[in-house]
C-alpha cells in the first residue's frame, strides 16, 4: 500500500502510507508472511502479531543508512539515529496520549516494563503491612514481578478473584487503606475482558494507591489515553502491535519516575560516575541503561504510524465484528465450550473441544493451516479457576477476515468427526 523505500529517518511521510480505506484484503498485501504462506490462517495475534513491510523496511533503512549508537555521537549518522530513536518515543507517547514523551521508557518487552516498575517503585514505597493488589486474571508477567517485590519488601500480595464470566468480582471491596499499588490487566489475554480501569484508578487514588495497567493486549487493538485513564504506570510490548520483538514500553507519570531509583545500571543512565558513587541521568534515560534497542524502537514507531494510518477506531470496529461473528459461530458447534463471557471484550476467544486435548486440537488445526495457541497462555491461575489445564485460543487482528473464522469453524467440525 505504499513505497517500501525511504532513506529518511523513518517512513512516517505520505510516501510510505497512502490513505487507505479499511480493507483487510488490501491490508494483507502489506504483510509478506501472507504471500510466503498463502494458506496461513493466523489467529494468534494475542501472542505475536504479524509485521507489515513498512515496519521491516524501516528497520532495514536504519541498518543500511544510519546504523550508529544513540545519544553518544557527534557525527551525522549518529545524530540521525538519535533523531529517529527519539522520534519513535514521541510517536509512542502521542499514540497513548501521554502528556510528555519523557514518560515513555523503552524496555525489551511488557514483561520487562512491569518488572522495572515493580522493582524500582516497589523498593522505594513498600514495606511490611502494605498491600499490593493484583487480580486472578493476570498474565504471569503481572503476577511474578509482584511476588518478587513482596518477598523483598515484606508487603502482602492480595488478589481480586474473577467470576465464571471472566470478569473481576467485586473489585471495589479489595481496595483499602492498606493498598499501595493496584496492578491490573487492561484486557485479559484469555477471555478478552476489558477491565474498568478508569473506575479502578479513581478508587485506588482515593486511598492514596497508584495503579499499574498491563496494557499488552489493549494498546494494539483500541484507542488508549493514559491521561483519561489516569493510571500511573502503563506497560505494553511492540511485537503485539505490528512492531518487532525486543521492544516494550513503560509509561510512567514523570513525578513517579523521577523519584524512583534506577532498575539497571550502566552507560547513559548516569550523569556522573566516580569510583564510589554515581548520579543519575534525567528520565527517561535513567531507565535505559546501555545501548538501547534502537532498531526495534524505530520499528515500533513505524508500527504506530501504520496503526494511525489505519485508524484505531477502524481496527477496533473490525475486530469487534470478527469477535461477534466467531462467538456466534463457535457457540453453535455442539461439544465446544467457550470460556468467559465478559460484557466488554476484545478479539479473543478461548475454547475447548469436548474430550479432545487442546494441544491435539491445535495440532489438527495447524494441519489445516490454522494457527491458534493452545496451553495455559501464561495465566495458570485462570486455568485453575476454570478447572482445566489448558485451552485453545483464537485471537484476531486487522488482517483477519470472516472467511478465516468460517475456516476455523469447519475445521473444528472436522476434528469432532475424526476424533468421534
Ligand atoms: N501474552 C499471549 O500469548 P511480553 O511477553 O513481555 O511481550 O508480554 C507479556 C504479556 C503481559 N501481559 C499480557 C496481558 C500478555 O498477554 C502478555 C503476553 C502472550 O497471551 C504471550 S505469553
Amino acid at each position: 500500500m505504499g513505497s517500501r523505500h525511504d532513506v529518511g529517518i523513518g517512513p512516517s511521510s505520505s510516501r510510505t502510507f497512502m490513505n487507505a480505506q479499511f480493507n483487510p484484503e488490501t491490508i494483507r498485501e502489506d504483510f509478506a508472511i501472507f504471500s510466503t504462506n498463502p494458506e496461513l490462517i493466523y489467529l494468534d495475534s494475542a501472542a505475536t502479531s504479524q509485521t507489515p513491510k513498512q515496519v521491516t523496511d524501516s528497520i532495514l533503512n536504519y541498518y543500511e543508512n544510519f546504523n550508529a549508537n544513540v545519544h553518544r555521537t557527534i557525527y551525522s549518522i549518529g545524530n540521525k539515529a538519535t533523531q529517529a530513536f527519539e522520534s519513535a518515543r514521541e510517536k509512542v507517547a502521542k499514540f497513548i496520549h501521554a502528556e510528555k514523551s519523557k514518560s515513555v521508557i523503552f524496555t525489551k518487552s511488557a514483561t520487562e516494563a512491569i518488572n522495572l516498575a515493580a522493582a524500582a517503585w516497589g523498593r522505594k514505597h513498600l514495606s511490611a503491612g502494605d498491600e499490593i493488589l493484583i487480580t486472578e486474571m493476570e498474565h504471569h508477567s503481572n503476577i511474578v514481578p509482584w511476588q518478587l517485590t513482596a518477598e523483598v519488601t515484606g508487603a502482602d500480595l492480595k488478589y481480586i478473584p474473577i467470576t465464571e464470566d471472566g470478569e473481576l468480582e467485586k473489585w471495589e471491596n479489595h481496595i483499602s487503606d492498606k493498598t499501595k499499588i493496584v496492578a491490573v490487566t487492561h484486557q485479559s489475554n484469555v477471555f478478552g475482558t476489558v477491565n474498568p480501569i478508569k473506575e479502578i484508578v479513581e478508587k485506588a487514588h482515593s486511598v492514596g494507591a497508584v495503579v499499574l495497567v498491563d496494557a499488552a493486549q489493549s494498546v494494539p487493538h483500541s484507542q488508549v489515553d493514559v491521561q483519561d485513564l489516569g493510571c500511573d504506570f502503563f506497560a505494553f510490548s511492540g511485537h503485539k502491535m505490528l512492531g518487532p520483538t525486543g521492544v516494550g514500553v513503560l509509561f510512567g507519570k514523570p513525578e513517579l519516575l523521577e523519584e524512583m531509583d534506577p532498575f539497571l545500571g550502566g552507560g547513559e543512565m548516569i550523569k556522573t560516575v566516580n569510583m564510589e558513587t554515581s548520579t543519575w541521568n534525567d528520565i527517561p534515560h535513567k531507565f535505559e541503561a546501555g545501548t538501547p534497542n534502537i532498531a526495534q524502537a524505530i520499528g515500533l514507531g513505524t508500527a504506530v504510524d501504520y496503526l494511525n494510518n489505519m485508524g484505531m477506531e477502524n481496527v477496533h470496529a473490525h475486530e469487534q465484528d470478527l469477535l461477534q461473528y466467531a462467538v456466534d459461530i463457535l457457540s453453535n458447534i455442539s461439544g465446544i465450550t467457550l470460556y468467559g463471557n465478559p460484557q466488554n471484550r476484545g478479539g479473543v476467544v478461548s475454547f475447548n473441544v469436548e474430550d479432545i486435548h487442546p494441544h491435539d486440537v491445535a495440532q489438527f488445526l495447524d494441519n489445516d493451516g490454522i494457527a491458534v495457541r493452545a496451553g495455559h497462555h501464561c495465566a495458570q491461575p485462570i486455568m485453575k479457576r476454570l478447572g482445566v489445564s489448558a485451552t485453545c485460543r483464537a485471537s484476531v487482528y486487522l488482517y483477519n477476515t470472516k472467511n478465516e473464522i468460517d475456516r476455523l469453524a469447519s475445521s473444528l467440525e472436522k476434528i469432532k468427526s475424526v476424533f468421534a
